[in-house]
């Protein structure tokens, strides 16, 4: 009586165990999968609710500044309307503020220039695995928002571009904490001289705590909204629309 039980026992342990061993390949590997990158939201999720969303990014004296800073990304719009605008040496071109915001805007240079300034030695980290040390100069995009006098129920800044990348405008977008982030700037200059072409001219974001694909070159608008649903494809950016990269690129 003994040996058959035994058997019978066997052979469902033997049962359980192979059905377990099903689920750990069948079924629980997508689970797992799932768990993990559930963790991985989570992490993020926790850098960024605990890491001090206003701390400074690192500023570099005049002798670190890098001999070279490469450019990347479009390195001339060279459509019609930017060959006119640089033709003209940008005194036609208008940066819009508008969107959620009191008093629309159309600055000039001189506009901008008007404004305080803040000029800062900062690191640039693309995602592309290169740094350069480089100096910016330009008024606080949050004393021009505060000039448009933003509306309470804004959420996001959106920045539009006068270049198309791949064949599709380039955009970005950014949160207030960082629209307003001291060193968030619109820098109309570079190591002390004009912005060049192949570095955003004749204005472009500098938002020093995100990757370098944030730093929307070649301003064309800024717009203060309440969502980024309807915006491109309603992901934030170029590269989160297209590629997937994160919208929060915080460094
Ligand atoms: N309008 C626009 N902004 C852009 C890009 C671009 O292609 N178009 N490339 C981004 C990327 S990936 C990086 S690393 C930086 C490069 O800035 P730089 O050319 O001044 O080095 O600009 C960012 N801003
Ligand atoms: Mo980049």
């Amino acid at each position: 009586m003994i040996a058959p039980l035994l058997r019978r026992r066997t052979l469902i342990a033997g049962g359980a165990g192979l059905m377990l061993t099903g689920c750990d390949r069948v079924i629980q590997q997508p689970t797992v999968r799932t768990i993990l990158f559930k963790g991985e939201d989570m992490h993020r999720g926790l850098q960024r609710a605990l890491s001090n969303r206003d701390a400074l990014a690192p500023e570099f004296r005049p002798d670190q500044m890098s001999p070279r800073f490469r450019t990347n990304g479009t390195r001339d719009p060279g459509t019609a309307d930017y060959a006119a605008l640089r033709a003209g040496r940008f005194a036609d071109w208008r940066l819009t503020v508008d969107g959620l915001v009191a008093r629309p805007l159309r600055l000039s240079l001189a506009d901008l220039g008007a404004f305080p300034q803040r000029a800062q030695i900062t690191r640039h980290d693309c995602v592309e695995g290169w740094s350069a040390i480089g100096k910016w100069q330009g008024p606080r995009l949050g004393d021009v928002l505060k000039a448009a006098g933003m509306r309470d129920s804004a959420r996001y800044v959106v920045f539009r571009c006068a270049d198309l990348y791949g064949g599709a405008p380039y955009y970005e977008s950014i949160d207030l904490i960082d629209a307003f982030h001291p060193q968030t700037i619109l820098a109309w200059a570079m190591n002390d001289r004009f912005l060049d072409v192949g570095h955003g001219a004749p204005l472009r974001l500098r938002v020093e705590r995100q990757l370098g694909y944030k730093h929307a070159k070649y301003l064309m608008r800024v717009t203060a909204v309440d969502s980024l649903a309807g915006i491109g494809k309603g992901r934030g950016g170029y590269w989160e629309d297209n590629v997937d990269y994160d919208w929060w690129a915080g460094i």
